[in-house]
């Protein structure tokens, strides 16, 4: 059997956060719904996620061990910068470790975080498969861990207590939906997708979005699907690959899951003596400046947003999780999409 909140509690909580003007306030929650089983007594059990109240005294802070995945790019640097300046802001002790990219460092650091007996663990999982050892450690130790930015797959959800980001999926559905909106009738076109890390939240989401959105419109044929890393080197290295393979032909449109491979990929297209967004078109995945700059000038064609600036949402659930208040499973955060023209008319206030 499984509960359905009524979020009523939720809703007059958040009311409340408002009204005093709390910071990291989420605009949209999804509550957890419990499996309950019965136990060996026949008596049904709840199986909750680990939200021991982190034992935060007046004269000691709340502390909170990030293992941040990398510096990859600049959405990774803004997302840094957001959760280090959230964690001051609300007088919490972050300890902070930077994995470098590499899964095995990174469950290394959760380890570490387990034997300081830090109150939160919050991390960036690089990919979604790997984790379910580590984390059930965190549980029996008593820890919660809130996820932040990329989501996990493992067997028991009851292990993480909360995901905050983004909704992946929505994001390459926008993708795709507004390159259906915009395509000229009757013309085909070829598709070249530069993925992000393999198995990783956002690039599964964003593949998985991106066939949605242009699901059913036989204008549009995914030619060649390569794997990057989020990088701009990356990006820049398969676009020359793919150039070399085709020809320069065939390919109409490339789809990059993040600004900085789209950025890459644009280099080499000049590289190669083609003009982008005009010869071939790109769509990129964050809306940083530097992305919404090429936008500008015409090189990106399109540009959706992935709001790295979670820093607050997570310091704000961490605060709730220590006042004994129940998270919500999923706390997604707001973001758009930018033409040339939302570019042009939002660029001077973007904050990353
Ligand atoms: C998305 C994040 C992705 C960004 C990339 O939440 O995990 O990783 O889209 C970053 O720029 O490297």
């Amino acid at each position: 059997m499984f509960t359905s909140p009524t979020g009523g509690k939720e809703a007059i909580r958040y009311a409340i956060d408002i009204l005093n003007k709390e910071k990291g306030i989420p605009k949209k929650v999804i509550l957890r719904s419990q499996k309950i089983t019965t136990g060996s007594t026949g008596e049904p059990l709840a199986a909750l996620p680990a939200t021991v109240r982190p034992k935060a005294g007046k004269d000691r802070p709340i502390t909170v061990g990030f293992a941040q995945v990398g510096m990859e790019s600049g959405w990774r640097a803004a997302h840094n910068q957001s959760v280090i300046d959230a964690a001051k802001d609300m007088g919490i002790q972050l300890v902070y470790e930077n994995a470098e990219q590499s899964q095995e460092k990174q469950i290394a650091i959760l380890r570490k975080f387990i034997r300081q007996k830090v109150d939160v663990i919050a991390f960036s999982p690089k990919t979604a498969n790997g984790w379910d050892e580590v984390l059930r450690e965190a549980k029996n130790a008593g820890i919660p861990v809130i996820l932040s930015d990329r989501k996990v797959d493992v067997e028991d959800d009851t292990l993480w207590t909360a995901y905050i980001g983004s909704d992946f999926r929505e994001e390459g559905r926008r993708a795709g939906r507004w390159l259906t909106e915009t395509a000229q009738p009757g013309r085909n076109y070829g598709i070249a997708e530069i993925q992000g890390t393999a198995n990783s939240a956002p690039a599964t989401g964003r593949k998985t979005g991106f066939e949605e959105g242009i699901a059913g419109d036989n204008r549009f044929r995914i030619v060649r699907s390569v794997v990057g890393d989020f990088t701009k080197e990356s990006g820049k290295v398969l676009m020359r690959q793919l150039l070399r393979e085709t020809g320069g032909k065939g390919i109409d449109v490339v789809y990059c899951h993040n600004d900085d491979m789209a950025l890459g990929a644009v280099e080499a297209i000049e590289e190669f003596g083609l003009k982008p967004g005009k010869d071939i078109m790109l769509i990129s995945v964050d809306a940083t400046k530097s992305a919404l700059q090429a936008l500008i000038v015409g090189k990106l064609n399109f540009v959706v947003e992935c709001n790295p600036l979670l820093g607050p949402q997570l310091m704000k659930a961490v605060k709730d999780l220590s006042e004994g208040k129940e998270l919500p499973v999923e706390i997604i955060t707001s973001e758009g999409v930018f033409t040339q023209a939302e570019a042009k008319k939002n660029i001077s206030i973007r904050e990353y």
